[in-house]
Protein backbone atom coordinates (compact mmCIF):
# COMPACT_ATOMS: atom_id res chain seq x y z
CA UNK A 1 0.00 0.00 0.00
CA UNK A 2 1.13 3.69 -0.64
CA UNK A 3 -0.09 6.66 0.83
CA UNK A 4 -2.38 8.96 0.05
CA UNK A 5 -3.28 12.58 1.58
CA UNK A 6 -6.37 10.82 2.94
CA UNK A 7 -5.01 7.92 4.37
CA UNK A 8 -2.12 10.08 5.69
CA UNK A 9 -4.98 11.93 7.89
CA UNK A 10 -5.64 8.67 9.79
CA UNK A 11 -1.72 8.49 11.36
CA UNK A 12 -1.62 8.09 15.23
CA UNK A 13 -5.94 7.85 15.06
CA UNK A 14 -5.82 7.82 19.24
CA UNK A 15 -4.86 11.85 19.02
CA UNK A 16 -7.91 13.84 20.76
CA UNK A 17 -7.85 17.21 19.12
CA UNK A 18 -10.00 20.50 21.30
CA UNK A 19 -13.38 19.61 19.36
CA UNK A 20 -14.66 22.56 21.55
CA UNK A 21 -12.92 24.64 19.48
CA UNK A 22 -15.19 24.35 16.79
CA UNK A 23 -18.44 23.36 18.67
CA UNK A 24 -17.88 26.63 20.63
CA UNK A 25 -17.64 28.43 16.89
CA UNK A 26 -20.73 26.96 15.80
CA UNK A 27 -22.70 28.20 18.35
CA UNK A 28 -20.91 31.77 18.16
CA UNK A 29 -22.10 31.69 14.32
CA UNK A 30 -25.83 30.84 15.51
CA UNK A 31 -26.40 34.14 17.42
CA UNK A 32 -27.48 37.60 15.98
CA UNK A 33 -25.26 39.95 14.60
CA UNK A 34 -25.22 42.78 17.58
CA UNK A 35 -25.14 39.29 20.23
CA UNK A 36 -21.68 38.40 18.04
CA UNK A 37 -20.16 41.99 18.69
CA UNK A 38 -21.03 41.79 22.24
CA UNK A 39 -19.93 37.90 23.02
CA UNK A 40 -16.19 39.43 21.07
CA UNK A 41 -16.27 42.54 22.62
CA UNK A 42 -16.96 40.78 26.51
CA UNK A 43 -14.16 37.94 25.62
CA UNK A 44 -11.96 40.57 23.99
CA UNK A 45 -12.00 42.40 27.20
CA UNK A 46 -11.20 39.24 29.56
CA UNK A 47 -8.75 37.78 26.72
CA UNK A 48 -7.03 40.87 25.40
CA UNK A 49 -5.82 41.49 28.32
CA UNK A 50 -2.76 39.27 28.03
CA UNK A 51 -2.20 40.19 24.59
CA UNK A 52 1.34 41.56 24.52
CA UNK A 53 1.86 45.06 24.24
CA UNK A 54 5.47 44.43 22.29
CA UNK A 55 3.60 42.24 19.48
CA UNK A 56 1.19 44.94 17.44
CA UNK A 57 3.84 47.32 18.36
CA UNK A 58 6.36 45.68 16.53
CA UNK A 59 3.84 44.92 13.73
CA UNK A 60 3.39 47.48 10.66
CA UNK A 61 0.00 48.72 11.13
CA UNK A 62 0.42 51.63 8.40
CA UNK A 63 -0.53 48.79 6.18
CA UNK A 64 -4.18 49.72 7.27
CA UNK A 65 -3.92 52.92 8.20
CA UNK A 66 -6.05 54.76 6.28
CA UNK A 67 -8.78 52.26 6.54
CA UNK A 68 -8.45 52.59 10.33
CA UNK A 69 -8.98 56.70 10.38
CA UNK A 70 -11.69 56.54 8.07
CA UNK A 71 -13.41 54.56 11.12
CA UNK A 72 -12.21 56.48 13.60
CA UNK A 73 -13.67 59.82 11.64
CA UNK A 74 -17.15 57.88 11.54
CA UNK A 75 -20.02 58.88 13.53
CA UNK A 76 -20.80 55.87 16.49
CA UNK A 77 -23.26 54.74 14.70
CA UNK A 78 -21.50 54.42 11.14
CA UNK A 79 -18.82 52.87 13.32
CA UNK A 80 -21.23 49.92 14.12
CA UNK A 81 -22.64 49.58 10.82
CA UNK A 82 -18.71 49.14 9.64
CA UNK A 83 -18.67 46.17 12.75
CA UNK A 84 -21.92 44.53 11.57
CA UNK A 85 -21.08 44.42 7.98
CA UNK A 86 -18.23 42.97 9.08
CA UNK A 87 -19.64 40.39 10.98
CA UNK A 88 -22.27 39.63 8.15
CA UNK A 89 -19.29 39.85 5.54
CA UNK A 90 -21.39 42.15 3.78
CA UNK A 91 -19.74 43.23 0.53
CA UNK A 92 -18.63 47.07 1.07
CA UNK A 93 -15.35 48.53 0.85
CA UNK A 94 -14.39 48.34 3.91
CA UNK A 95 -15.26 44.68 4.34
CA UNK A 96 -13.52 44.19 1.21
CA UNK A 97 -10.50 45.97 2.23
CA UNK A 98 -10.89 43.68 5.31
CA UNK A 99 -10.62 40.63 3.40
CA UNK A 100 -8.02 40.55 1.38
CA UNK A 101 -6.27 40.79 4.45
CA UNK A 102 -3.75 37.98 5.81
CA UNK A 103 -4.82 36.73 8.91
CA UNK A 104 -2.46 38.50 11.26
CA UNK A 105 -3.40 42.04 9.23
CA UNK A 106 -6.85 41.36 10.94
CA UNK A 107 -5.57 40.58 14.28
CA UNK A 108 -4.17 44.03 13.82
CA UNK A 109 -6.51 45.77 12.25
CA UNK A 110 -8.91 44.60 15.40
CA UNK A 111 -6.50 45.60 18.21
CA UNK A 112 -6.04 48.76 16.74
CA UNK A 113 -10.03 49.39 16.78
CA UNK A 114 -10.27 47.88 20.48
CA UNK A 115 -7.42 50.52 21.57
CA UNK A 116 -9.62 53.38 20.57
CA UNK A 117 -12.63 51.67 22.23
CA UNK A 118 -10.88 52.14 25.29
CA UNK A 119 -10.34 55.13 24.75
CA UNK A 120 -13.70 56.20 23.98
CA UNK A 121 -12.95 57.04 19.99
CA UNK A 122 -14.86 54.48 18.51
CA UNK A 123 -17.97 52.85 19.92
CA UNK A 124 -18.05 49.11 21.00
CA UNK A 125 -21.57 48.37 21.34
CA UNK A 126 -24.53 50.04 19.54
CA UNK A 127 -26.40 52.04 21.82
CA UNK A 128 -28.70 50.49 24.58
CA UNK A 129 -27.60 46.66 23.67
CA UNK A 130 -29.01 44.20 26.41
CA UNK A 131 -27.57 41.51 26.42
CA UNK A 132 -29.29 38.27 25.32
CA UNK A 133 -29.24 34.93 27.08
CA UNK A 134 -27.66 33.16 24.21
CA UNK A 135 -24.46 35.59 24.71
CA UNK A 136 -24.46 34.52 27.80
CA UNK A 137 -24.21 30.45 27.05
CA UNK A 138 -21.79 31.08 24.72
CA UNK A 139 -19.55 33.10 26.96
CA UNK A 140 -19.99 30.38 29.88
CA UNK A 141 -18.84 27.82 27.41
CA UNK A 142 -15.38 30.08 26.42
CA UNK A 143 -14.57 30.21 29.45
CA UNK A 144 -14.15 26.59 30.03
CA UNK A 145 -11.70 26.06 27.46
CA UNK A 146 -8.32 26.32 28.35
CA UNK A 147 -6.16 29.32 27.03
CA UNK A 148 -4.85 28.60 23.65
CA UNK A 149 -8.45 27.01 23.10
CA UNK A 150 -10.12 30.73 23.90
CA UNK A 151 -7.72 32.61 21.83
CA UNK A 152 -8.31 30.17 18.73
CA UNK A 153 -12.04 30.78 18.65
CA UNK A 154 -11.41 34.56 18.97
CA UNK A 155 -8.82 34.18 16.45
CA UNK A 156 -11.33 32.74 14.00
CA UNK A 157 -14.15 34.71 14.51
CA UNK A 158 -11.64 37.58 13.09
CA UNK A 159 -10.55 35.44 10.36
CA UNK A 160 -14.25 34.80 9.63
CA UNK A 161 -15.46 38.49 8.75
CA UNK A 162 -15.50 40.71 6.33
CA UNK A 163 -16.12 40.06 2.26
CA UNK A 164 -14.28 37.42 0.20
CA UNK A 165 -14.77 37.31 -3.65
CA UNK A 166 -14.95 33.91 -4.41
CA UNK A 167 -11.96 34.08 -6.78
CA UNK A 168 -9.90 35.38 -4.00
CA UNK A 169 -6.52 33.35 -3.16
CA UNK A 170 -4.17 33.39 -0.56
CA UNK A 171 -1.29 34.84 -2.89
CA UNK A 172 -3.42 37.99 -3.33
CA UNK A 173 -3.42 38.50 0.53
CA UNK A 174 -1.86 41.71 1.96
CA UNK A 175 0.66 39.48 3.67
CA UNK A 176 3.64 41.71 4.47
CA UNK A 177 2.50 42.35 7.89
CA UNK A 178 5.49 40.72 9.96
CA UNK A 179 6.34 40.62 13.52
CA UNK A 180 10.00 41.09 14.85
CA UNK A 181 11.29 38.34 17.13
CA UNK A 182 12.02 39.90 20.61
CA UNK A 183 14.64 38.42 21.13
CA UNK A 184 17.46 36.11 18.97
CA UNK A 185 15.78 32.63 19.00
CA UNK A 186 18.41 30.42 21.35
CA UNK A 187 20.91 28.93 19.15
CA UNK A 188 21.58 25.69 21.46
CA UNK A 189 20.65 22.44 20.01
CA UNK A 190 16.83 21.23 19.79
CA UNK A 191 16.15 18.16 20.99
CA UNK A 192 12.90 16.11 21.47
CA UNK A 193 13.06 13.22 23.65
CA UNK A 194 12.02 10.13 22.04
CA UNK A 195 12.49 11.72 18.34
CA UNK A 196 15.94 12.10 16.42
CA UNK A 197 14.39 11.77 12.85
CA UNK A 198 16.81 15.57 10.82
CA UNK A 199 13.50 16.15 8.94
CA UNK A 200 11.28 16.49 11.92
CA UNK A 201 14.27 18.60 13.93
CA UNK A 202 14.94 20.72 11.40
CA UNK A 203 11.49 21.86 10.49
CA UNK A 204 10.84 22.90 14.46
CA UNK A 205 14.39 25.12 13.44
CA UNK A 206 13.62 26.45 10.47
CA UNK A 207 9.98 27.30 11.66
CA UNK A 208 11.81 28.86 15.04
CA UNK A 209 13.71 31.50 12.98
CA UNK A 210 10.77 32.21 10.34
CA UNK A 211 13.19 30.38 7.33
CA UNK A 212 9.77 29.71 5.04
CA UNK A 213 11.69 28.00 2.53
CA UNK A 214 14.45 26.29 4.38
CA UNK A 215 10.82 24.67 6.21
CA UNK A 216 9.76 23.90 2.44
CA UNK A 217 12.01 22.62 1.07
CA UNK A 218 11.63 19.35 3.81
CA UNK A 219 8.43 18.53 2.01
CA UNK A 220 7.68 16.35 -0.70
CA UNK A 221 6.90 18.25 -3.84
CA UNK A 222 3.28 16.90 -3.68
CA UNK A 223 3.43 16.87 0.33
CA UNK A 224 0.74 18.14 2.45
CA UNK A 225 0.21 20.25 5.74
CA UNK A 226 -3.00 20.55 7.86
CA UNK A 227 -3.54 22.90 10.32
CA UNK A 228 -5.61 22.67 13.16
CA UNK A 229 -9.52 22.54 12.19
CA UNK A 230 -8.75 22.97 8.86
CA UNK A 231 -8.24 20.70 5.66
CA UNK A 232 -4.71 19.65 4.16
CA UNK A 233 -3.28 22.54 1.95
CA UNK A 234 -1.28 20.20 -1.03
CA UNK A 235 1.93 21.47 -2.77
CA UNK A 236 4.95 23.24 -1.60
CA UNK A 237 3.58 26.56 -2.79
CA UNK A 238 0.40 26.15 -1.17
CA UNK A 239 1.97 25.52 2.17
CA UNK A 240 4.54 28.52 1.42
CA UNK A 241 1.92 31.04 1.30
CA UNK A 242 0.30 29.72 4.15
CA UNK A 243 2.60 29.60 6.57
CA UNK A 244 4.05 33.13 4.98
CA UNK A 245 0.78 34.48 6.86
CA UNK A 246 -0.29 32.53 9.02
CA UNK A 247 3.35 30.57 10.56
CA UNK A 248 5.35 33.69 11.53
CA UNK A 249 6.90 34.55 14.62
CA UNK A 250 5.86 31.38 16.15
CA UNK A 251 7.47 29.81 19.08
CA UNK A 252 7.21 25.86 18.71
CA UNK A 253 8.70 24.46 21.76
CA UNK A 254 7.86 20.05 21.25
CA UNK A 255 9.47 18.29 24.17
CA UNK A 256 8.56 14.87 23.28
CA UNK A 257 7.56 12.00 20.59
CA UNK A 258 7.48 8.92 19.21
CA UNK A 259 8.56 7.27 16.04
CA UNK A 260 7.90 4.48 13.85
CA UNK A 261 8.94 2.67 10.54
CA UNK A 262 5.38 1.81 8.78
CA UNK A 263 4.93 0.50 5.11
CA UNK A 264 7.63 0.57 2.46
CA UNK A 265 10.32 3.06 4.25
CA UNK A 266 7.42 5.31 5.10
CA UNK A 267 8.34 6.52 9.14
CA UNK A 268 6.19 8.16 11.11
CA UNK A 269 6.34 10.95 14.14
CA UNK A 270 4.30 12.21 16.52
CA UNK A 271 5.88 14.98 18.57
CA UNK A 272 3.81 17.08 21.10
CA UNK A 273 4.57 20.30 23.08
CA UNK A 274 3.53 24.14 22.96
CA UNK A 275 3.69 26.90 20.24
CA UNK A 276 3.04 30.16 21.31
CA UNK A 277 1.87 32.88 19.01
CA UNK A 278 3.88 36.34 18.68
CA UNK A 279 0.57 37.78 20.08
CA UNK A 280 0.30 36.29 23.49
CA UNK A 281 4.07 35.27 24.13
CA UNK A 282 4.74 33.01 26.98
CA UNK A 283 1.01 34.49 28.65
CA UNK A 284 -0.55 31.56 26.12
CA UNK A 285 1.33 28.19 24.84
CA UNK A 286 -0.98 26.37 22.80
CA UNK A 287 -0.93 22.33 23.71
CA UNK A 288 0.01 21.02 20.36
CA UNK A 289 0.55 17.46 18.32
CA UNK A 290 2.22 17.65 15.63
CA UNK A 291 1.92 13.96 13.19
CA UNK A 292 4.55 13.86 10.64
CA UNK A 293 4.62 11.02 8.26
CA UNK A 294 7.91 11.11 5.72
CA UNK A 295 8.58 9.49 2.52
CA UNK A 296 10.91 6.80 2.07
CA UNK A 297 13.35 9.67 1.38
CA UNK A 298 12.86 11.39 4.30
CA UNK A 299 10.64 14.42 3.02
CA UNK A 300 7.38 15.47 4.66
CA UNK A 301 4.39 13.76 2.73
CA UNK A 302 2.20 14.58 5.31
CA UNK A 303 2.21 16.84 8.54
CA UNK A 304 -0.95 17.80 10.67
CA UNK A 305 -1.12 20.35 13.58
CA UNK A 306 -3.49 19.59 16.20
CA UNK A 307 -4.99 21.71 18.87
CA UNK A 308 -5.08 19.03 21.34
CA UNK A 309 -7.96 18.67 23.78
CA UNK A 310 -6.59 19.08 27.05
CA UNK A 311 -2.64 18.98 28.24
CA UNK A 312 -3.08 15.30 29.42
CA UNK A 313 -2.82 14.57 25.92
CA UNK A 314 0.64 15.76 25.66
CA UNK A 315 1.70 12.22 27.08
CA UNK A 316 -0.69 10.61 24.48
CA UNK A 317 2.03 8.99 22.04
CA UNK A 318 0.43 5.86 21.35
CA UNK A 319 0.50 4.83 18.14
CA UNK A 320 -3.22 3.08 18.09
O1 LIG B 1 -14.66 45.22 19.70
O2 LIG B 1 3.98 23.78 12.58
C1 LIG B 1 -13.18 41.75 18.23
C2 LIG B 1 0.88 26.41 11.83
C3 LIG B 1 -14.59 42.32 17.90
C4 LIG B 1 2.00 26.17 10.85
C5 LIG B 1 -12.23 42.79 18.74
C6 LIG B 1 1.27 26.01 13.24
C7 LIG B 1 -15.13 43.18 18.84
C8 LIG B 1 2.74 24.94 10.98
C9 LIG B 1 -12.73 41.16 16.93
C10 LIG B 1 -13.32 40.68 19.26
C11 LIG B 1 0.60 27.88 11.66
C12 LIG B 1 -0.34 25.60 11.45
C13 LIG B 1 -12.74 43.95 19.23
C14 LIG B 1 2.31 25.15 13.46
C15 LIG B 1 -14.19 44.19 19.29
C16 LIG B 1 3.05 24.59 12.38
C17 LIG B 1 -10.79 42.57 18.80
C18 LIG B 1 0.38 26.39 14.34
C19 LIG B 1 -11.86 45.02 19.73
C20 LIG B 1 2.69 24.73 14.83
C21 LIG B 1 -10.21 41.38 18.89
C22 LIG B 1 0.17 27.63 14.78
C23 LIG B 1 -8.80 41.10 18.88
C24 LIG B 1 -0.85 27.97 15.74
C25 LIG B 1 -7.81 42.19 18.74
C26 LIG B 1 -1.59 26.93 16.46
C27 LIG B 1 -8.44 39.80 19.00
C28 LIG B 1 -1.13 29.31 15.88
C29 LIG B 1 -7.14 39.31 18.94
C30 LIG B 1 -2.20 29.86 16.64
C31 LIG B 1 -6.94 37.97 19.00
C32 LIG B 1 -2.32 31.20 16.82
C33 LIG B 1 -5.65 37.33 18.79
C34 LIG B 1 -3.43 31.83 17.50
C35 LIG B 1 -5.61 35.98 18.69
C36 LIG B 1 -3.40 33.19 17.66
C37 LIG B 1 -4.45 38.18 18.65
C38 LIG B 1 -4.54 31.02 18.00
C39 LIG B 1 -4.45 35.25 18.31
C40 LIG B 1 -4.49 33.93 18.23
Amino acid sequence: MTYTIDSAQAIFPGTRVADAVPNTTDKFNQLSVDDQLAFLWDAYTELGRSITPAAPGVANLQLMEGLLNQIKQMSPEEQMQVMRDLANRADTPISRSYGAFGVNAKLGFWYQLGEWMKQGLVTPMPAGYQMSSDVKAVLEAVQKLDGGQQITVLRNTVVDMGFEPLTSSQDEKVVNFTFQRPEPTSTAKLTIEGVTEPTVLHYIQAMNVDDIEAAVALFAEKGALQPPFQKPLIGREAIAAYLRDEGQGLNMKPKQGVSETVEDGYTQHKVTGTVETPWFGGNVGMNIAWRFLLDPQGKIFFVAIDLLASPKELLNLTRG
